[in-house]
């Protein structure tokens, strides 16, 4: 500091100069500038390292000053969603001992690249890793996945290198995700997820297990995740009852998963920190509730990371019938949702979903799934179509080519109904978590393809057909 003094005192000298001088007090001038630099980022770094925890002496930010080669060893906190100290730094050649324990409510690990890994942790588990002598820097993760994405990254920094691009190097998703051909077509063994929709059950009370699983589907031709759902089926099962109607849900993580999972419906009102916890793999809770509104609601797992649990499958919906429902001929369940791929066979990317650059829009999970077997009615039958728009964060404007609403419903009230007025409507428009349904015929034989009038979104599966009658089903011209 005393050289920033002499630097500031010398404004108060005689207005010229010599060059010498002009030169000597530039130089001088760089230079303080230089140190005070190195200061700030001297703190910085300071900051950014972890404390290190020797054998009952913690001792701050002391791990640059250690001699070269005597042994260190860290506490590392694992929680939702990050390792904490997200750095410790180490002079190099030094022997490290990693003492770890997982303080969040799900389970995490610590997997070190090259290196060893603890197993999955439940919450309050502790487990050791020995890095050895550690002469180069190391990264590391919770391998669980999403949890990386989500900030759950950890770094061993060798004193003096650079702070390792290191985190950035591993995100290979977005280059070995799992691609669409548009051009396949499903196996000759494969069945479409049934559109149909049950009426509501005679009871008044449904109990009914909901069972958060873990497994790898196909959601294209040739194109498989490892999906999460309830039931094994993305989406979940549709729920149905009547106002009034007391739901008894049991909902089951199963005990061979690998993530914390929860359940949120969004026609109950109860509170968020009972019935929505998350719950880990081989526990269950009870979710009860009276249905007080009607309409077509989400369900879906609300752990955190939620985008990744929504986006990854674990979605579905309840429908609370709106009293005096008219009778049609069908009823049909359509819930529209976004496919951000990971690697085939590994679950979708969480980077992708936040940044929602999605590779495909679907109705009811798989892409294109009723244009490969159409939905089928007769000419002039009534039909009703329930739709969700699940997300996780595309909107849908459902439309179907050849008809015109006469009906439509949406969030728990009637935006259009029969009458003198004889209105219809074109597009059911649906931000994320919205629903509602809409009525219909078909007035003539033949396809009538399924969209969202967001036609980008039809070239990425968001495509469907009714038949309606016998026609030969060439795929028309959409
Ligand atoms: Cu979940």
């Amino acid at each position: 500091m005393a050289a920033t003094d002499r630097s500031a005192g010398s404004g108060d000298d005689k207005p010229t100069f010599t060059f010498e001088q002009i030169v000597l007090r530039f130089v001088v001038g760089v230079l303080v500038i230089a140190l005070f630099v190195m200061i700030v980022e001297l703190g910085q770094v300071r900051g950014r390292v972890g404390s290190l925890e020797t054998a009952g002496a913690p001792a701050p930010a002391a791990a640059t000053q250690d001699p070269l080669g005597s042994p260190q060893t860290f506490k590392i906190v694992l929680k939702e969603m990050e390792v904490v100290p997200k750095v410790v730094e180490v002079p190099a050649g030094t022997p490290v001992t990693l003492n770890v324990v997982n303080e969040g409510a799900v389970p995490h690990n610590l997997t070190i690249h090259g290196g060893p890994k603890t197993p999955d942790l439940k919450t309050g588990a502790k487990a050791t890793l020995e890095l050895g002598t550690v002469t180069k820097a190391m990264t590391g993760e919770c391998s669980i996945p999403g949890h990386k994405d989500a900030g759950m990254t950890f770094q061993v920094r060798v004193g003096g290198t650079a702070p390792a691009a290191a985190a950035e190097h591993t995100d290979a998703s977005l280059d070995d995700s799992a691609k669409l051909d548009p051009n396949a077509t499903p196996p000759a063994a494969w069945q479409p997820y049934d559109p149909k929709l049950a009426p509501a059950p005679g009871g008044r009370e449904h109990k009914l297990t909901m069972t958060a699983t873990e497994g790898v589907v196909e959601v294209a031709p040739g194109v498989k995740q490892q999906m999460w759902s309830f039931n094994g089926k993305v989406p979940g099962p549709a729920v149905r009852g009547r106002v009034g109607d007391l739901f008894t849900f049991t909902l089951v993580n199963d005990q061979r998963n690998k993530l914390g999972h929860s359940i949120d419906f969004h026609a109950s009102k109860v509170a968020w920190n009972d019935e929505m916890r998350t719950i880990n793999p081989g526990e269950q809770l009870v979710y009860q509730f009276e249905a007080k509104h009607a309409g077509i609601y989400m369900y879906h797992c609300g752990t955190a990371p939620t985008l990744h649990h929504i986006g990854n499958g674990m979605y579905g919906a309840i429908i609370v019938d709106p009293p005096a429902l008219g009778k049609v001929d069908h009823e049909y369940l359509l819930v529209q949702s976004e496919l951000y791929l990971g690697p085939q066979g590994q679950p979708g990317s969480l980077r992708k979903m936040q940044n929602e650059s999605l590779d495909a829009v679907v109705f009811n999970g798989y892409a294109t799934q009723y244009k490969f077997r159409p939905i089928r009615v007769e000419p002039h039958q009534r039909v009703r179509v329930w739709v969700l728009d699940a997300g996780p964060s595309e909107n849908s404007a459902f439309h179907i080519v050849g008809t015109i609403f006469d009906t439509a419903y949406k969030e728990g009230e009637y935006l259009l109904r029969p009458g003198a007025g004889r209105g219809g409507a074109q597009v059911l428009d649906l931000q994320p978590a919205q629903g509602g349904f809409v009525e219909f015929t078909f007035d003539e034989p033949g396809l009538y393809p399924i969209v969202t009038h967001k036609f980008a979104n039809v070239a990425k599966g968001a495509l469907g057909l009714f038949q309606a009658g016998d026609v030969k089903a060439t795929g028309g011209g959409h």
